[in-house]
């Protein structure tokens, strides 16, 4: 079967504009030839790259550091039905299952859905009681930071800052990508999980890319070489 797509912003045939397409979403109609000679279209609406970052921000924004008039819960759950009333009022063509895909489909799981309810997992500024899961197992975990912050956290330790937790990586492919946020050089830093967990430290597993613990002594972290 040949199969190919094409993206357009309206969909016109013969000058005759038969679909204007929905702000933040893209539409994609797919063209294929069967077997027996038929010529097949499929028009498939998806929510645009750009639009889902900028909804995927505004929910961070609101779960993480300023639900506003959502009511959250102590465990930093909010009604996902209250969540998509609010998203709409900014982008006003999400739909449930739209914003369903933004938190799915994000390349890191930042929010979790339980039933009706959905939280962010991690990277809150409010005090909320995410209550993770204490990880045991994990022997060293990477920070990804610039190289003025690193000179600071060897001395100091690592510290929440803004936040509730200090962040940490599991591996160092991943702290260099979250440095990268920050400057063209990041530098990567390991913490001796192990030994700063025998010494009383606590380390929570927030997703497979993302852990946090709440402070991480200097004498548990040295620098990678670059
Ligand atoms: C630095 C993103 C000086 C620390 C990421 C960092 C992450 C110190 C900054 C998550 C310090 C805090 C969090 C000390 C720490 N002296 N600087 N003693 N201790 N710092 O944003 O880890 O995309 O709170 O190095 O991927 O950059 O939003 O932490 O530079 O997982 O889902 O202080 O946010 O996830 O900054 O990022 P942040 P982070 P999302």
């Amino acid at each position: 079967m040949l199969t190919f797509a094409v993206c357009v912003s309206k969909l016109t045939i013969l000058g005759i504009e038969l679909l204007t397409i929905r702000q933040h979403h893209l539409l994609s109609l797919s063209l294929s030839l069967s077997s027996a000679g038929q010529l097949c279209f499929e028009v498939v609406f998806a929510l645009e790259n750009d639009a889902r970052i900028e909804v995927s921000k505004y929910v961070s924004y609101l779960l993480r550091h300023d639900p506003e008039d959502l009511e959250m819960n102590d465990e930093g759950f909010v009604e996902l039905d209250q969540l998509l009333s609010k998203v709409r009022r900014r982008f006003p063509t999400i739909d449930k299952k739209l914003l369903v895909e933004v938190v799915e489909l994000s390349e890191r799981r930042r929010f979790e859905i339980v039933g009706d309810k959905i939280r962010a997992l991690y990277g809150h500024t409010i005090n909320v009681q995410v209550n993770l899961k204490e990880d045991t197992q994990v022997e060293q975990l990477y920070h990804g930071t610039t190289s003025e912050a690193a000179e600071q956290i060897l001395e100091k330790g690592l510290q929440p800052m803004k936040r509730r937790w200090v962040h940490l990586s599991p591996t160092k492919e991943i702290a260099y990508e979250v440095g990268k946020r920050r400057t063209d050089t990041p530098v990567v830093l390991i913490v001796d999980v192990t030994e700063a967990r025998s010494h009383g430290s606590r380390f929570f597993r927030a997703t497979d890319k993302v852990y946090v613990c709440k402070h991480v002594p200097a004498k548990y972290i040295k620098k990678l070489p670059n």
